[in-house]
């Protein structure tokens, strides 16, 4: 059962897709307050004593376990490189908890500004939630045992829903909440290879035929701000692409898609296209006085796009007809956190902070500040003040839809709330950024995602940086910039089921790492755990090691578990269609299935993945094998590259198992079954009617 608790005045966000009506009993569990800021502002605190034993899931895109426990996490999606286990933000706010103690439940904070989750820090019994304001939409999610409510008419009707645990119950009833995720065309489950750096179409042709000739299937590439002209959205850059349209029909011929980066800022320059439109047109945010907001990335000096203003959304969505008539038929959407290098307002300060200290002599604390000074310059939240979104066609297209009974997610109730929490205008309404400064990525993918289906019969693959919940119907995520350290793969198995209880099933790590140096040992057991995620992309940034799979020697390992991959496409398909369907995740924790073993809520790196498969992925340098653990008796299926070497049932318990660095490990679970088709070049050439299937009946 879902209840919703309405506080103040909130924001639309669009996260929901079912307009819940008005719970009057106030949130059970938790003690609500209202606080005061260092500003002298109003804003809300939920606290919840925690028993020893609790235990704190989900908050999708962040560092840390699959339990959160004992963390603090800081939703405010933030441009963060450093990965490190001690980052409260990354790139999404996913405000969604799964609580597990006495009474277990659900918890979605749906509210657009920032949003502090202590789960245990400052106090290690306590659980604390603070808001930015004290306007929010909070639902409660508990009681899910009795009707499932995700009993679906679906092709894949061969689900077994009351066996569910109430985990599992939960989630996929906050999963339904929030609206059906989003499924990529079906060659975007290929192996994508990507770099910054590939400049011209000799670099990507060269690595295309390094993997032909190694045998290594791929499906794509994705094209870094290089291809672009001085780094301007919807511009291709001529000298390295005298005839771009020739080059992606010749590698769509070869079966090879090209996705091209999109970044939200667009460069300021007379006579550019988009800068011009978006000026005409006024699409660009604007700061208090109304001039238009400036702000250095990759291109120098930029405008955003106000992404939160659906006529400026749909401008922006419909600019990407440029590369789509180009025959481009996928996109990543950078930098929409936004992640910004300067404000000039910012910039100023910073150089006046600095002067101010010319020739003068620097005591110990002078020294660090002025060292952070331009550090501090970037992706600087109080940037976020300067520059407001207007709402004004956005309310009045929504109360449009409300009449002509379009809407999901908010009644005219809900407009009139939000009316009040936004800032009056003499023609309509505005907010400042920092109010809503979480829902800017996802506008800008739902934007992009609204127009491609407007703008192409075909599936398009999007996936974006930055987001916020309800993304997840219009595209896919990529983690960001992580790096080339064995935590990182780690790190990456552990967050693939909180960002599937979020709705964001089409995810996935830079394999092999974005920053730093990757090791043939880390690139291989990185891959051997990404060859299950949906987004299987090897990406890495210009100054680093060249990380494509036939760097490092000893080709065949790397090529015998990408054909992996290929052969078990048949079953990874069908279960993302059916976690979609279904309103399930694709990677669960053990604990979703085998709820009654107190074992298993320890487990972080074995992972249930769709119905059949239990994997357990080797993370530890030099390893030749892991510890893992069985909650029942399995079928251990061990694959070298992609043929199966060995094949046995083993009894629930601990063992160890050997796993070579060429080696695969999964088991197959009680009842259930591995349908295999052979490898082919491509996606498009899999033979997909003739399937091996290893079963444990
Ligand atoms: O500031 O486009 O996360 O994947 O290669 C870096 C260059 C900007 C950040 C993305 C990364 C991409 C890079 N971008």
């Amino acid at each position: 059962m879902i209840r919703r608790y309405i506080y103040g005045n909130p924001f639309i966000t669009e996260a929901v897709v079912k307009c819940i009506e008005k719970e009057n009993n106030a949130l059970p569990y938790f003690v609500t307050e209202k606080k005061i800021n260092d500003n002298g502002e109003e804003y809300l605190k939920f606290s919840l004593n925690m028993k020893r034993n609790d235990m704190i899931f989900g908050l999708g895109e962040n560092v840390g376990g699959i339990n959160k426990r004992g963390k603090e996490f800081i939703s405010y999606c933030t441009d963060e490189s450093g990965h490190n286990e001690d980052k409260r933000s990354l790139y999404a706010a996913h405000n969604f908890i799964l609580y597990k103690g006495e009474n277990n439940f659900g918890l979605f904070v749906d509210t657009p500004g920032k949003v502090v989750w202590d789960l245990g820090f400052t106090d290690s019994n306590l659980l604390t939630i603070s808001l930015s304001d004290v306007n929010a939409n909070i639902y409660l999610i508990e009681n899910c045992s009795a009707a499932n409510p995700c009993k679906d008419e679906n092709r894949f009707g061969n689900d077994n829903l009351e066996s569910s645990s109430e985990y599992e119950k939960i989630v996929s009833e906050f999963r339904e909440l929030i609206g059906k995720s989003y499924v990529p065309p079906f060659w975007a489950l290929g192996y994508i290879q990507s770099r910054w750096g590939y400049n011209e179409p000799k670099d990507f042709k060269y690595i295309l035929e390094e993997y032909r000739k190694n045998n290594i299937p791929i499906d794509a590439f994705c094209m870094d701000i290089d291809y672009m002209e001085e780094y301007e959205d919807f511009t291709v850059n001529k000298k390295f692409f005298p005839d771009f349209e020739g080059f992606v029909s010749e590698m769509k011929n070869e079966g090879v898609h090209l996705i091209p980066i999109i970044d939200a800022g667009v460069k300021i320059k007379e006579g550019y296209k988009t800068y011009e439109e978006g000026v005409e047109s006024e699409y660009f945010c604007k700061e208090e006085n109304g001039k238009n907001f400036v702000v250095g990335v990759w291109p120098g000096k930029t405008h955003m796009p106000d992404f939160l203003n659906r006529k400026a959304s749909e401008w922006f969505g419909q600019s990407y007809k440029f590369l789509i008539d180009k025959g481009i038929d996928g996109f990543w959407n950078d930098m929409n956190e936004p992640a910004t290098f300067y404000s000039e307002q910012g910039l100023k300060k910073a150089w006046e902070y600095v002067l101010s200290f010319k020739d003068k002599e620097l005591d110990i604390y002078n020294v660090f500040n002025l060292r952070g000074v331009f550090n501090s310059v970037a992706n600087n939240p109080e940037d976020h003040k300067l520059f407001y979104h207007d709402l004004t066609e956005t309310l009045k297209d929504m109360r449009k839809e409300i009449a002509e009974g379009k809407a999901t997610g908010y009644d005219l109730e809900d407009i009139k709330r939000c009316e009040n929490f936004l800032e009056k205008t003499e023609n309509g309404f505005r907010v400042r950024h920092d109010k809503v400064h979480n829902v800017f990525g996802f506008n800008m993918t739902k934007a992009a995602m609204q127009e491609f289906e407007k703008l192409s019969s075909e599936k398009i693959l999007l996936f974006s940086r930055a987001s916020y919940i309800g993304m997840h119907r219009y595209g896919g995520i990529w983690t960001g910039d992580n790096c080339s350290l064995w935590g990182h793969l780690l790190m990456n198995v552990k967050m693939m089921p909180s960002l599937n209880m979020c709705g964001f099933l089409y995810s996935g790590a830079d394999t092999g790492g974005f920053g730093g140096h990757c090791q043939k040992e880390l690139m291989e057991r990185w891959i051997a755990f990404s060859i299950f995620t949906p987004l299987f992309r090897n990406h890495a940034a210009w100054d680093t090691r060249e990380q494509e799979l036939f760097r490092f020697g000893d080709i065949e390992e790397f090529a015998g578990i990408i054909r992996l991959r290929y052969r078990l496409l048949p079953y990874i398909y069908e279960e993302y269609m059916k976690a979609v369907e279904n309103n399930k995740c694709l990677f669960k924790p053990l604990f979703f299935e085998y709820d009654s073993d107190e074992r298993v809520y320890e487990i972080e790196d074995q992972l249930l993945y769709g119905d059949s498969l239990m994997i357990t992925p080797v993370v530890c340098e030099n390893a030749r094998g892991r510890m893992v653990y069985l909650p029942e008796e399995m079928l251990f299926v061990k694959f070298k590259g992609d043929v199966v070497v060995e094949n046995k049932v083993m009894e629930k318990g601990d063992h160890y198992i050997k796993v070579e660095v060429d080696e695969v490990p999964l088991f197959i679970r009680k009842g259930k079954e591995l349908k295999l088709c052979e490898s082919a070049k491509c996606t498009k050439e899999l033979d997909m009617n003739n399937l091996t299937t290893i079963a444990f009946k």
